[in-house]
């Protein structure tokens, strides 16, 4: 495949990993831990893996070779930047312990170790990959790993290839079907380590003891160089309103990051909305306000920031979906209908809150929302147009103040969705290091001989050298949740927390950005360069250490 420039100066680049991680590394137990919460259950379901100590590496003074090692890595979940380089820090890592180690990687997800698809990753197929972005070298699914049968077919091609360590790279759920899956194999003796890296580009798992999800800096950083270029553009028109969807599934940090980055006239926090009770139409109103303060001074521009899963945490929304999941599960011939019927059926089968709030939506949105259903029978909000709903309903709600003579101006809305142009990109520095080191940190706790630990990397905005490399216990993590009716112990989904530095930074400036124009313009993420240019790390890392 033909390279571009860029890709083939990228790939001398050496990631630079904690000092503590250069030569030989020795592992140092801390106290016992205990799950975040419902610590009985969670002993309970985990008996051969709760409780165990946090581990912390320092280098060695007496260097020793390991033995060889097979270890196997799977992708799972959405694509982030700096996927490749956890793969690469893993093979140097094994290879580090002992140069006759192998590397297998199962394909397509972890379907791929269910199916027995996997390919060996050999020093030429891993050098073809350092520093690129994307997921390709052996691909990724969501196939999750939760059933007994998934585990025994899994542990014939482990066996098979006599592979005593698996590494899973993914989101909280990847992550918590990991700690699953290395309680079985210890409970029975299998003989397989597991150990999960922390990815995602949504920025939503982290804690105490994990401080970033890998890839949420390339992505926000591409996210903000586009809403940047996008922003000095309406502000050499003066003509747009841009209304800007971020991709971020539920939590609202890709939006948070991106609006501290680049200063737009609004950004809507999912959270907040939640937390204030807000309905569709005060967060309609909030924005038609600060469009016609805008245009009486004469400003006809600006930018919306808008979180991918606004829809899910507005209540009054929230009710609806709900109701209008269980009323079409009960009404098989509901497809049969004209388009016609079909709103009178449901305006006539919702509660009277509900069919207030489906009447208020544009039409065109209130049919998307019987329209597109998963398997599990739900809506498919990620598929909704929020940012044109919003931008329709601000339209609307700015007709009604011209003729109440509350707004004198010209509205011209223009949409975007940001989300796949951001989980691929060539990994910021500080991803390229951060994902080289958390798989390098892997294969150091493979050597540590330990299982449903999860690879962590602290002191992340400090320079990479000083990182602090360790393992925490995966169900450290653990809370129960209620999931499809069922109790489960999970690793709780970070939201953007309202008491956190970095929301309230935001929202101490967000109202003197929505009138004076303070648009950042952040630009391309330079991979060369000066530290100030290239090595910083996200504003929201960078504040939330301010509350630690
Ligand atoms: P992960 O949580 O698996 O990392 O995926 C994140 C994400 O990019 C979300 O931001 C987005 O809603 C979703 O994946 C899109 O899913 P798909 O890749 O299946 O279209």
């Amino acid at each position: 495949m033909k390279k571009s420039a860029l890709q083939i100066a990228r790939a001398a680049y050496q990631p630079k990993l904690p000092v503590t991680l250069t030569g030989s590394v020795k592992a140092i137990e801390g106290e016992p831990t205990q799950s975040v919460a419902d610590q009985e259950e969670i002993q309970k379901l985990f008996p051969n893996t709760y409780g165990l100590p946090e581990l912390r590496f320092e280098k060695n003074p007496n260097p020793i070779v390991g033995k060889p090692v097979n270890v196997g890595v799977i992708l799972s979940g959405g694509q982030a930047p700096g996927g490749h380089n956890v793969i690469c820090g893993l093979f140097d890592g094994i290879k580090k312990i002992n140069k006759d180690s192998r590397l297998y990687g199962f394909l397509m997800g972890p379907g791929g170790l269910v199916d027995h698809d996997y390919k060996e990753l050999t020093a030429d197929i891993i050098d073809e990959y350092r520093n690129t972005g994307g997921f390709d070298i052996i691909g990724s699914g969501r196939t999750k790993l939760e059933k007994q049968e998934q585990f025994d077919k899994g542990l014939e091609i482990l066996k098979q290839l006599g592979i005593s360590a698996l590494v899973i790279i993914g989101g909280d759920d990847s992550n918590t079907n990991a700690a699953v899956l290395a309680e079985y194999y210890k409970k029975i003796g299998a003989g397989v380590q597991v150990i999960g890296c922390p990815k995602t580009i949504d920025g939503d798992l982290k804690n105490e003891v994990v401080e970033a999800s890998f890839g949420f800096d390339t992505a926000t950083k591409v996210y903000s160089e586009l809403i940047g270029n996008i922003q000095r553009d309406c502000f050499s028109a003066k003509k747009y309103w841009h209304f800007i969807k971020l991709m971020g599934r539920s939590a609202s940090h890709i939006a948070l990051e991106c609006a501290l980055q680049t200063q737009p006239n609004v950004c809507i926090i999912s959270e907040e909305v939640e937390a204030k009770n807000q309905t569709l139409q005060d967060v309609v109103d909030y924005i038609a306000n600060i469009v016609a303060k805008r245009a009486a001074q004469g400003n006809n521009f600006g930018t919306v920031l808008i979180p991918e899963g606004l829809i899910e945490f507005i209540p009054a929304m929230k009710n609806l979906i709900a109701e209008l999941n269980d009323l079409l599960a009960k009404t098989p011939d509901f497809a049969a209908k004209t388009p016609a019927e079909q709103r009178q059926f449901v305006l006539g089968n919702l509660s009277q809150n509900s069919a207030t709030v489906y009447a208020s939506l544009p039409e065109g949105v209130a049919r998307q929302l019987t329209l597109d259903r998963d398997p599990h029978g739900n809506v498919q909000v990620s598929l909704i147009e929020t940012e044109k709903l919003l931008s329709e309903m601000v339209g609307n709600r700015l007709n009604e103040m011209k003729a109440e003579g509350k707004y004198v101006g010209k509205f011209s809305p223009l949409h975007h969705f940001f989300g796949y142009e951001g989980r691929c990109a060539a990994p910021s520095n500080f991803d390229a290091d951060y994902c080289y080191a958390l798989g390098y940190n892997a294969a150091c706790l493979i050597n540590a001989g330990v299982t449903g630990y999860i690879s962590s990397l602290r002191n992340l905005t400090k320079p990479s050298v000083q990182w602090l490399a360790g393992g925490i216990p995966i169900s450290m993590m653990f809370n129960m949740e209620r999931r499809h009716g069922e109790m489960k112990p999970v690793i709780q989904k970070a939201l953007v927390r309202l008491d956190g530095t970095p929301f309230l930074r935001f929202a101490a400036k967000r109202d003197d950005w929505a009138l004076s124009t303070a648009y950042v313009f952040p630009g391309p993420i330079q991979y060369f360069g000066p530290a100030e240019v290239c090595d910083q790390p996200t504003l929201t890392l960078q504040y939330e250490h301010l509350d630690k």
